[in-house]
């Protein structure tokens, strides 16, 4: 990852107020600069065709495309990469699809799963969550908290693993300068934004807090 776009990261998502598509736009028009695109139990055809439209915006913003969970649909849709659950592709298979040039994420929600990864065909960037319950996913793993990040990240430093980590689930404004200070390289988020009565400002204001203050 050639640059620090990944340090906040919008999964998309759609609620009575906005789609998909629109969910995308109020990230970037906020400053946002990396779109991970989740449409969970959506049609083949619209997931692709919302994913052609998505890749449009992002380029002309200037951000990174990445699409949950379909190797394939990157492919063919040309995005920039994939997140990978645990249920998903193997980051190995991955990689001989995408090419060493693709982004490729992998989802972990503890220091073991790390350590698996480290193991075997490495990751681009690791999601690691939830920080505390949210309604966005089903099938949570555990919380993590903040104790849980800080641990994390002691053993990452503890064993040289450079790989960026990125915090994800239930994250909200005022939480983000305490996961910073635990050491995570980023924040993924969703609720957060389309939940807010400004989705534009709280994005704008996050931006600010991961870019601007350095912390
Ligand atoms: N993976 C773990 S939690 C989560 C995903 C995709 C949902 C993130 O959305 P929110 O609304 O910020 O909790
Ligand atoms: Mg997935």
């Amino acid at each position: 990852m050639s640059n620090d776009n990944h340090r906040l990261q919008f999964i998309t998502h759609s609620n009575d107020r906005y789609t998909y598509l629109d969910s995308a736009r109020l990230a970037l028009e906020g400053g946002c600069r990396w779109i991970q695109l989740r449409m969970k139990g959506a049609d083949a055809a619209v997931f692709e065709s919302t994913a052609l439209e998505v890749r449009a915006m992002c380029r002309s913003y200037g951000a990174t495309f990445i699409i949950d969970d379909d190797v394939l649909l990157a492919t063919r849709v040309g995005a920039d990469g994939v997140h990978l659950g645990k249920e998903d592709m193997p980051v190995a298979e991955a990689r001989k699809l995408l090419g060493r040039d693709a982004i490729i994420g992998a989802t972990v929600n503890s220091f073991d799963d790390i350590m698996t990864h480290i193991r075997g065909c490495q990751p681009d960037y690791f999601g690691c969550g939830p920080f505390r319950f949210t309604a966005t996913k089903q099938r949570l793993a555990p919380t993590l908290g903040i104790e849980g990040y800080t641990e994390i990240m002691r053993r990452m430093r503890s064993e040289d693993i450079t790989i960026p980590l990125v915090a994800i689930g239930g994250i909200v404004k005022s939480d983000i300068p305490q996961l910073l200070r635990c050491g995570v390289d980023g924040i993924a988020l969703s609720g957060a934004v389309l939940n807010a009565d400004d989705p534009i400002t709280e994005m704008r204001d996050m931006a600010s807090i991961i870019y601007d203050n350095n912390q």
